[in-house]
């Protein structure tokens, strides 16, 4: 790809690590999230999800069944290894989060001392890279940039995740917070929220809102639990519907009214929240319990609708894999400035070949941007990385 032919840097915003002395942590535990190693695999294997379960009890017990997750590369946990992805993507400036399932499984009296180790390691790394020329094997030497989103101790007192926003205030190259759909323990709907969702507004730092829980793995059935279809249906419809539920639960709890200057960045371009926004839409306006068509209800009287929240409290990223998935996400945005490239690197990698060259999953993004858009078009560099300096501020202070 070329997109900095006309001068704007091609920003990733979604683009995860998980930082060695976290694997440490997962290596350490028998429940998922875990790290195992198996004779026949080179690598650790890196199991997250509930849907990856039935597999991981299979490979226990037959040495022959295939192997459960995906395999721990470097990509993960390396630095270099973000640099040089970088590097082969045309990728200036990322913005690195922790990847899922991020703290939700630590203790509470863990979470806080945790939460503030990894997210002070986040900040070495980018204030380490932006002070740095990195020189890669047999390449010129380049100047890429690292800002980051924050992780949050969800399962610590109120006080303790309070803290944690002062602390990261504190942290130079810290933008935002990495969410995921579970809060405090009931969802984003949860009123205990509301004082968490008002300090993160104050603070400007915006929120990623992140899957991981997926849906019920019943949902797909028996083949997909006896492994049939690998991981497809959890990631390609268990992930985006999370994401969709979050965000109307928050929506029809009232949540923006209450903070309306909080801002979200969906994963994924807002899972299936283009095309379903107007059927949201529409059944809150035939509810008559949500006071739809401004009914008597304090939510009816305020109500803002599903579009107006879309387009004044919420940006999407552009990891959607397709020209059609694009051009939704802008209408329902409300224009191409809402959007944001994202990678979703180290995730989907090349599935034969070089881990080290171009990866598909980065080209199939792009490409949607740049045929959605019109490749060098101002909209399509405003996706791919203007958009993101200007949301999240991405100069050095
Ligand atoms: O492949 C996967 O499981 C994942 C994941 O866990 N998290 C993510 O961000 N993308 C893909
Ligand atoms: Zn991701």
């Amino acid at each position: 790809m070329a997109p900095t032919e006309q001068g704007t840097p091609v920003v990733d915003i979604h683009t995860h690590m998980y930082p060695p002395e976290y694997i440490s942590i997962l290596s350490l535990r028998d429940t998922i999230p875990l790290v195992r190693t198996f004779p026949s695999s080179p690598e650790p294997r890196l199991i997250l999800l509930e849907a990856e379960l039935p597999a991981l009890e299979r490979a226990l017990q037959d040495p022959s069944a295939p192997l459960p997750g995906r395999p721990l590369t470097n990509h993960f946990t390396s630095l270099a290894h973000k640099l040089a992805f970088m590097f082969h993507h045309n990728i200036s400036i990322s913005v690195l989060s922790l990847a899922n399932p991020w703290l939700d499984f630590l203790s509470p009296t863990e979470a806080g001392p945790i939460a503030s180790q990894i997210n002070t390691l986040f900040e070495a790394m980018c204030a380490t890279t932006n002070n740095t020329t990195t020189h890669l094997a047999q390449q010129p030497p380049t100047s890429r940039k690292l800002f980051f989103f924050g992780t949050l101790p969800l399962t610590a007192p109120p006080s303790t995740i309070l803290s944690a926003i002062t602390h990261l205030t504190t942290l130079p190259h810290c933008r935002g917070i990495i969410l995921g759909t579970s809060g405090l323990g009931s969802g984003l709907d949860d009123a205990s929220l509301l004082p968490i969702f008002s300090a993160l507004a104050s603070a400007h730092l915006p929120i990623f809102l992140h899957p991981h829980y997926g849906l019920p793995p019943s949902v797909f059935g028996p083949h997909s639990e006896q492994g049939a279809y690998g991981h497809v249906l959890p990631l390609a419809l268990g992930f985006p519907m999370e994401t969709t539920i979050a965000i109307a639960r928050m929506y029809l709890a009232g949540v923006f009214n209450a903070v309306p200057e909080l801002r979200l960045i969906l994963a994924h371009a807002g899972g299936t929240l283009p095309f379903l926004a107007g059927r949201i839409e529409s059944c809150v306006l035939h509810d008559l319990k949500l006071g739809g068509g401004g009914g008597d209800t304090e939510m009816g009287r305020r109500r803002r609708t599903v579009w107006e929240v879309l387009r004044e409290q919420v940006y999407l990223d552009a990891v959607v894999y397709s020209e059609v998935g694009v051009r939704a996400a802008v209408e329902a945005a409300g224009g191409a400035d809402r959007l944001m490239f994202g990678t979703d690197h180290p995730f989907f990698p090349p599935v034969e070949g070089d881990m080290e060259g171009e990866w598909e999953s980065v080209r199939l993004n792009v490409t949607a941007i740049e045929t959605a858009l019109g490749k060098g078009n101002q909209e399509a560099q405003m996706v791919l990385g203007g958009n993101a300096v200007r949301v999240l501020r991405l100069v050095e202070e």
